[in-house]
């Protein structure tokens, strides 16, 4: 005979293995560029009830959760061992962020996490709290996790209990359960954020996109998206960095902007996807947005389209941090899919496809942005221009296909 607390255990787990296995179905088509899905990849509701719950009916009579889980979100992302991996960003009730992993046999549902969240190892200075990992198969032979690493700013008054220091974590593994945590990266920035590995030996050395900053929220003077070299991975220090892709005004990268994951190594250059930042009445808004870089000279950025490549929709406009959209994880198949997974407003996961080369086709041909809105109009108006042949006669709207 089952007790009511054995009956009570038993709905919480069904609930969740329900809500895993929930198939996810891809929304009609609306840009070309991507296809979003109906549901969220991971919430904080896919974190296990065994992380929540003490299930002894003697220490917990009530079954109350003792742990709480606030969100589940900026997770890293790699294919490994045929599975689809997301390292996501976990946060407790308390605020304190942690690393957990979850994997997926197809990468658009069923994420499962592992049984445990990842034990990060920690330097000589202990991190008050780890976020945002972008997760790197570097040519070495490991699998690097460069994260967020935050402290609390040793020379804030005793007040100001908000003052933090963010710099760049760097931990590598070959099996994504034991970690080796290396010291931080070094750089002459005061502050860093979205740091990330790039895949390849650069000149011998390893290879940084960062985000020099000049407080814990403004990136102020740090300018853009920086890239830098180090010859040792185990003590990294980068000497002098360039930035890339800057901030500009009136823009949708005005404020700051992130390199988001690792990019991805196409036959024209390598593609980039990053989010970028801008104030608004309502405060900050987040979005994605792709450049291409020159195959070989990494720090020049060769297209660029104009704008966003997705932003906050529908209910991704609401969470913890409203009207943001954060990437730090994409997957590559051979194929040239596609699998692109990002946060919406500090929340929670999602995936979106496309392909390389439909990523290919945007970045080359959607026009770059001419900083005015004549220059916007003018754009539209070649585009009308152009499109002109084909509407000689009107589009007879009973053909329609959706063709993904
Ligand atoms: O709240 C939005 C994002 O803010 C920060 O990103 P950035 O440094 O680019 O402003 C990070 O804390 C990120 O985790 C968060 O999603």
């Amino acid at each position: 005979m089952k007790t009511n607390f054995e009956k009570q255990i038993a709905q919480i787990a069904r609930e969740q293995e329900e809500l895993i296995m929930v198939p996810n179905i891809a929304l009609p088509n609306t840009n070309g560029l991507f296809k979003r899905y109906q549901n969220p990849v991971l919430t904080a509701a896919h974190v296990p009830y065994f992380w929540k719950y003490d299930l002894n009916p003697l220490t917990n009579p009530f079954l109350m959760e003792r742990v709480g889980i606030n969100a589940v979100f900026n997770a890293g992302a790699i294919k490994w061992q045929g599975r689809y991996i997301l390292m996501a960003r976990v946060e407790g009730a308390d605020r304190k962020s942690f690393f957990a992993i979850a994997e997926s046999p197809n990468g658009i549902d069923n994420f499962r996490f592992w049984d445990y969240p990842v034990t990060m190892p920690e330097t000589n200075v202990p991190d008050t709290n780890i976020y945002d990992i972008r997760l790197v198969e570097h040519e070495d032979g490991w699998i690097y996790g460069l994260f967020c690493t935050e402290r609390r700013d040793p020379s804030a008054p005793e007040g100001d209990q908000s003052a933090a220091i963010a710099q760049c974590g760097i931990a590598r593994t070959k099996n994504l359960t034991d970690w080796e945590r290396l010291p931080d990266l070094q750089t002459k920035s005061p502050q860093q954020r979205n740091v990330v590995l790039h895949p390849e030996f650069v000149d011998g050395k390893y290879a940084f996109y960062t985000r020099p900053q000049d407080s814990f929220i403004e990136a102020g003077k740090g300018g853009g998206i920086g890239f830098g070299l180090a010859a040792d991975i185990t003590k990294a220090r980068i000497d002098e960095e360039v930035v890339i892709d800057k901030k500009v005004y009136h823009t949708v990268y005005e404020a700051k902007n992130g390199q988001g994951p690792a990019p991805i190594k196409t036959a024209r250059g390598w593609l980039h996807l990053a989010h970028g930042v801008r104030n608004t009445a309502a405060g900050l808004r987040y979005v994605l947005y792709v450049f291409l870089t020159d195959l070989n000279e990494l720090t020049k950025v060769t297209h660029k389209p104009a704008g966003y490549f997705l932003a906050p929709d529908a209910n991704e406009r609401i969470g913890d941090v409203s009207n943001v959209v954060f990437c730090n994880g994409w997957i590559a198949e051979e194929n040239g899919d596609v699998y692109i997974y990002y946060a919406s407003s500090d929340t929670r996961m999602h995936v979106a496809t496309t392909t390389i080369q439909q990523l290919l086709d945007h970045v080359l041909h959607a026009p770059a942005d001419g900083l005015r809105s004549a220059e916007s109009v003018q754009t539209i108006v070649e585009l009308i221009d152009q499109n002109k042949s084909f509407l000689q006669e009107p589009i007879d709207v009973n053909l329609a296909i959706r063709t993904q």
